[in-house]
């Protein structure tokens, strides 16, 4: 791809609205803007300023806008930038764009704005997919967490810890190529270990932290499993506080999976609603149970409902097996009913919550219960320092198993010279995270996951 072309695109969402913008940057974006602008010529205006006049094919005006114009070096992708504002529609906005086009500007790719942002110096890669998170962010606390990240906070935890390293890698640099240099520090087995410790710390709160990073930014899923009838669909409808998913007394009413959002602290909980776990012959309810078992794999959380009012069954005890290695809650439903359950006292440790959604009895303690499991109160409103995708996650963790391994040589008395290599490879990994060394593959898959015109 040739960096130094102009591209335009629609910056905001297409659709009715009362205005649209066209964001044109690269070298030719003066040139092409004032071809088509009847208003002051835009050559002569001086940088970040904003222009009325209209946008004209062949003496026709095609709409009434105002330019923004930018010049480089100072602005988001450091090339010249001329913003269209024009009326919003789709008819107009497309129009400007195709005479934009038709003038050579070439059409963005999603996220090449914020992409030349980054080959250009302007943000580092941690900022850039800051930049993508600030646009999706559906709670207040994704919109501080990507901030956070934009202010270039994390980088600059990130680079703390890359200089560290490579103090110690320069150190035993020393050590070897000028061993007579009697200034340097000599790394040795023994004073090697406090410094990389220290390192591994470091490394292990920021992958401790992204696991929250990575609630705050997608939320949990949290499954409602049992039997039919134990009051799945009431619990959904209670913590909801609406009339969602349908609730009757007749056993495999909800036959597929029903999702809805809530809040919980400012985090985002996908609640699923399941249909009831029995032996059927009913097909359609059959795929319906089938659905249930598989969401108890893949649920961040398993909120399996009993029923107060009924002894156990060999259904439900299979469940509270089935449930065992995974993070869960038994609700232990219709409180307001009598007890007749005899839990097995082997299971009192079991993580339980007891109520009733007739009465709304013990919500707030179920509630509770998640906020404490994921220290949902400990998430704090002003630090949201976190890594939280993927990619970051992986790389911290990959540097983390190079730090260990490091550690764990050192134990059996590894030389120190050949321990360096672990350091290089968290120091480099490390480097990916920021996009201070990237392959260009990463990078264009990175950046084809922002919407257009960003
Ligand atoms: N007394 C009492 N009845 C309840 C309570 N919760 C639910 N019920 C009743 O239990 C019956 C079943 O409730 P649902 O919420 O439909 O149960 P479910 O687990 O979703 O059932 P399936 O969709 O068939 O798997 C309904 O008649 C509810 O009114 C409760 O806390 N107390
Ligand atoms: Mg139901």
């Amino acid at each position: 791809m040739n960096e130094q072309d102009t591209i335009a695109a629609i910056s905001t969402a297409t659709g009715v609205g009362a205005i649209s913008i066209i964001r044109v940057s690269g070298p030719e974006a003066l040139a092409i803007a004032n071809s088509l602008f009847q208003g002051k010529n835009l050559f002569e205006v001086s940088s970040h300023t904003i222009h009325y006049g209209y946008i004209v094919e062949n003496e026709e005006i095609i709409d009434e806008v105002l330019i923004t114009v930018m010049l480089a070096p100072k602005t988001f992708t450091t090339e010249d930038i001329v913003e269209i504002n024009c009326h919003g529609g789709i008819a107009t906005t497309n129009k400007i764009l195709q005479l934009l086009l038709a003038q050579g500007a070439r059409l963005a790719e999603p996220g090449e704005f914020t992409k030349r942002a980054f080959l250009n110096g302007r943000i580092n890669l941690l900022e850039a997919e800051s930049v993508s998170d600030l646009i999706e962010a559906k709670s207040s606390q994704q919109r501080k967490l990507a901030l956070n990240g934009l202010s270039g906070r994390s980088t600059k935890i990130i680079q703390d810890l890359r200089d560290q390293i490579l103090d110690i890698i320069a150190n035993i640099e020393v050590n070897i190529d000028y061993p007579e240099y009697e200034d340097a520090p000599e790394i040795t087995q023994a004073n090697l270990k406090q410094p990389v410790i220290e390192i591994q710390k470091q490394l292990e709160k920021i992958y401790q932290n992204s696991e929250i990073g990575k609630i705050i930014k997608s939320g949990l899923d949290i499954a409602l499993i049992g039997r039919p009838n134990v009051g799945k669909s009431s619990l959904l409808n209670a913590l909801l506080n609406e009339d969602k998913a349908i609730v009757t007394d007749i056993s495999g009413t909800t036959r597929d999976l029903i999702e809805a959002k809530m809040q919980l602290n400012g985090i985002e909980i996908n609640l699923i609603d399941t249909a009831g776990i029995r032996e059927t012959t009913d097909m359609v309810e059959k795929i319906g149970v089938d659905k249930s078992k598989k969401i108890i794999d893949s649920a961040d959380l398993v909120i399996l409902v009993l029923n107060n009012n009924e002894p156990l069954t060999a259904e439900d005890q299979k469940l509270i097996n089935l449930i065992q290695n995974k993070p869960h809650i038994i609700f232990l439903n219709k409180t307001d009913l009598e007890s007749k359950l005899v839990l097995d006292p082997t299971l009192t440790n079991l993580n339980m919550v007891k109520g009733n959604t007739k009465e709304l009895n013990g919500l707030d303690a179920l509630k509770q219960k998640i906020i404490d499991m994921y220290n949902l109160d400990k998430i704090s409103q002003k630090d949201l320092t976190y890594l939280s995708n993927a990619r970051q996650i992986d790389i911290i963790q990959k540097s983390l198993q190079n730090i260990n391994t490091l550690l764990a040589e050192l134990e059996k008395a590894i030389p120190v010279d050949m321990l360096e290599i672990y350091l290089r490879n968290a120091f480099d990994l490390l480097g990916t995270l920021i996009g201070e060394t990237y392959e260009d593959e990463l990078i264009d898959k990175l950046f084809t996951n922002f919407c257009l015109g960003k």
